[in-house]
């Protein structure tokens, strides 16, 4: 049964949420019926949807405002998941059964802006969670350090390109974590949209970054997922920064057993990170376009590709750089995606030039 205490705090929240002009699609979804039905439940890791949308009690400027504390809650709370993922996924109905992954060939890509004219950088990061772990809200201390050890030991074995080190954060002064935020290479934290879902308990401890020399091959561990996996270069060359990821994942998923469920694929904390995972992203100057902001997000928007700032989610952009990615990662392939975004940023080009 849930705790009295939990039940109280839940429900004076969900009142005040309901009342807010939170645009969050947690707020649009989860209903009055649909609270009396779910606020009771609890899943295998003893989490309940205090745990799910504490994130969205406290930022009602969440856009999202769910994550799933461990993976079962994506079925005990199914009824919240379920509609808050078909609408962010750009459609994904109850039927639906997320694609096995296939990478297909990096040689069908091109260079995403072959005379070097808009784009700076390309990014292209997956999210993978070990197998028979909750995520960051539900795990112990000694789970933290087990997950560590595992993945750091799986990454210690890669070769050529891939090889690296591995720097926990609490081993770096503050001067060489601002560098490595400011290079785009090292995640932030203090996220308090993160910190609300109780991602942050231990921080440092068990948090880290892998990186091979030159920087363009990344693992976060222990941010938001077990695991982020990142290729970044500078330039367009996402055909050379995709397969960088696609050996990567390739050769990760031999040493390590990943997270996946029947339907949604891998799985993440955030429910816009399931499926295959990958957000694909461009550091892009469109000074012509960029002076309409709500234009170019409507083009964005029918494009299927979403708009950051230039340090990543919930930031500015600084400079006129914009973060523009796939916006889905499920219910299509990691080639599909990969497409979509080309296709996309290729538009945006296009209407640049033509501004
Ligand atoms: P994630 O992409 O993992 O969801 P963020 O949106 O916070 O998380 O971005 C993480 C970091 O990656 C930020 O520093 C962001 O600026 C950087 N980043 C994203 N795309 C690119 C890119 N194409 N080139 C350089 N840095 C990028
Ligand atoms: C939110 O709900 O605003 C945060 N938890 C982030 C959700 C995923 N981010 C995104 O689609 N930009």
């Amino acid at each position: 049964k849930v705790d009295p205490e939990i039940l109280q705090k839940l429900t004076t929240k969900y009142v005040l949420l309901q009342k807010s002009d939170s645009k969050s699609l947690t707020k649009k979804y989860l209903t009055q019926e649909l609270f009396e039905k779910l606020k009771e439940k609890k899943t295998k890791y003893n989490m309940t949807l205090l745990d799910c949308i504490a994130t969205v009690l406290d930022n009602h400027d969440s856009s999202v405002g769910l994550y799933a504390p461990c993976p079962d809650s994506y079925d005990v709370f199914g009824d919240l998941f379920d509609i808050v993922i078909e609408d962010y996924h750009i459609g994904f109905p109850k039927s639906a059964v997320h694609p096995p992954m296939d990478w297909g060939e990096a040689s069908d890509l091109q260079n995403i802006d072959p005379n070097g004219k808009y784009v700076i950088s390309t990014r292209v990061r997956t999210a993978r969670s070990l197998k028979d772990y909750p995520f960051n809200p539900g795990l112990s201390e000694e789970q933290y350090k087990e997950i560590e050890t595992k993945v750091t030991c799986a990454l210690c074995q890669l070769t050529g390109d891939l090889r690296g080190q591995y720097q926990p954060l609490y081993e770096m002064s503050d001067d060489e974590m601002n560098k490595l935020i400011d290079d785009h290479i090292l995640f932030k934290g203090g996220d308090r949209f993160l910190e609300s879902a109780n991602a942050y308990r231990y921080w440092p401890n068990a948090r880290g970054v892998f990186t091979n020399p030159p920087k363009t091959f990344i693992v976060w561990v222990n941010e938001e997922d077990h695991m982020r996996i990142i290729s970044l270069q500078q330039g367009g060359d996402l055909a050379g920064v995709y397969k960088r990821l696609a050996d990567a994942v390739k050769e990760l998923d031999r040493r390590l057993e990943f997270c996946k469920h029947k339907r949604f694929g891998y799985l993440s904390m955030c429910p816009t990170n399931i499926g295959t995972g990958i957000r694909a992203s461009v550091h892009i100057k469109l000074p012509k376009m960029s002076q309409n902001e709500a234009k170019l997000n409507e083009i964005a928007g029918r494009l299927n590709l979403q708009i950051r700032g230039t340090g990543g989610e919930h930031t500015e952009s600084k400079g006129g750089v914009l973060d523009i990615s796939n916006k889905r990662r499920l219910g299509v392939t990691e080639k599909e995606v990969i497409k979509e975004m080309f296709n996309g940023i290729q538009e945006l080009i296009q209407l640049e030039e033509k501004s």
